[in-house]
């Protein structure tokens, strides 16, 4: 079993995990693409768009970020996620308004600051405007990034691409309200202009420093929100002269502050909350077994009973393997907190260990969120 915590960003949600521990990095070692599917299944697992992960660094930085998408893919980097991140670390380390961390992601170094109002203001680096970084055939056009015409589902698109680490390709429209988001959203993510597939965003302006825009996301689809797309939107707005430096920009999840000066050498930046919904410990049922190499031959009768480890030579988990009873009193590693535990139990009404319990959960709850927005 390990610890999980959920956060969400706007409605973007995720299950992060604080990896920085050996343990939990070996345990996290052994996550693929179907556990992350299991973990964010909405109605058998705990459900999120994606799962997090705080690693030691590798490269200089403070912490590791890795993302899987819903679907068990890989992407580069996640704004409402870097901040869901940095509200963890905060939450889980007790740091406060003023701290910033270094994180390493798949797109370089990104830089999440903790705000004395609880939000998080990050610089996201500068965009990717070349089509073979993003990656797409679209060519280069007059605004100075890749544009052109797709035709979709029978419709004809001028769309327009920005990269910030992971691909997005945006859409100027009229009204979002009226998009066939589901159809143009799915066509689009996999159309032979984004061979990495791409994140897809529709983008009405409302004025030039108020944008509205619904999401689709690469291996998750329609999302409350999009921290990357709303910067990469921003970023094709103001190219295309449909936007100023600095929008605010309205997702379904709620609105985000967005601001980048035009230098395509410049950082964008991207102000907005992270929220905690709840702990929880992942069961071994939702786990699973572990993964089993493709070129592994198949496992047969024999090489399941050497498989089978003698009792005493194993390492014993007592709360899981012991439920039914302990499968070893005479060397039992937890007979001593066992005893403790009846002498506890013998001197102490059912009030007093309810109370116990209550203080005990609601003191862990204050520390890890005290001072939190
Ligand atoms: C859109 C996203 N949630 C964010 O906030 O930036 C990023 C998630 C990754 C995205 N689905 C991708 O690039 O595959």
């Amino acid at each position: 079993m390990f610890h999980f915590s959920k956060y969400h960003g706007l409605g973007n949600d995720f299950l992060m995990v604080d990896a920085r521990a050996e343990e939990t990095a070996t345990t996290m070692d052994q996550l693929t693409a179907e556990r992350v599917q299991r973990l964010c299944d909405r109605r058998f697992g705990v459900g999120a768009d994606g799962v997090i992960l705080a690693l030691p660094p590798q490269v200089g930085g403070d912490v590791r970020m890795r993302i899987f998408n819903a679907d068990g893919s890989e992407p580069e980097m996640c704004g409402n996620g870097i901040r869901c991140l940095a509200r963890f670390l905060a939450d889980s380390d007790g740091d406060g308004p003023g701290q910033r961390w270094q994180v390493e992601t798949l797109a370089g170094r990104i830089v999440p600051e903790l705000q004395a109002d609880g939000t998080i203001r990050v610089d996201m680096g500068a965009p990717f405007l070349r089509p073979e970084a993003i990656p797409t055939t679209l060519e280069v056009g007059p605004a100075g990034l890749p544009q052109g015409s797709l035709e979709v589902n029978g419709n004809t698109l001028q769309v327009a691409a920005a990269g910030m680490g992971n691909p997005h390709v945006v859409i100027p429209v009229d009204d979002v309200d009226a998009v066939d988001l589901e159809g143009l959203g799915a066509a689009l993510e996999v159309h032979p202009a984004f061979p990495a597939r791409t994140n897809v965003h529709f983008v009405q302006v409302l004025n030039p420093s108020h944008l509205r825009m619904r999401v689709w996301e690469r291996g998750a689809g329609p999302t409350l929100a999009c921290g990357t797309g709303a910067c990469a939107t921003l970023v094709a707005c103001r190219l295309l002269g449909l936007c100023s430096s600095q929008a605010r920009v309205d997702l379904p999840g709620g609105p985000l502050g967005i601001a980048w000066d035009g230098d395509p050498g410049s950082s964008v930046w991207m102000s907005g909350p992270a929220v905690a919904v709840f702990d929880g410990l992942v069961t071994p049922e939702l786990w699973g077994e572990e993964p089993v190499s493709a070129d592994a031959p198949a496992a047969t009768n024999a090489d399941a009973a050497a498989a089978v480890v003698p009792v005493q030579a194993m390492a014993v988990d007592c709360a899981t393997v012991c439920v039914n009873g302990c499968i070893r009193p005479d060397a039992c590693p937890s007979a001593e907190a066992r005893a403790r535990a009846m002498a506890l139990l013998e001197r102490s009404s059912l009030d007093d260990l309810l109370n116990l319990a209550s203080d005990s959960l609601e003191s862990r709850t204050r520390a890890r969120f005290v001072g939190g927005g």
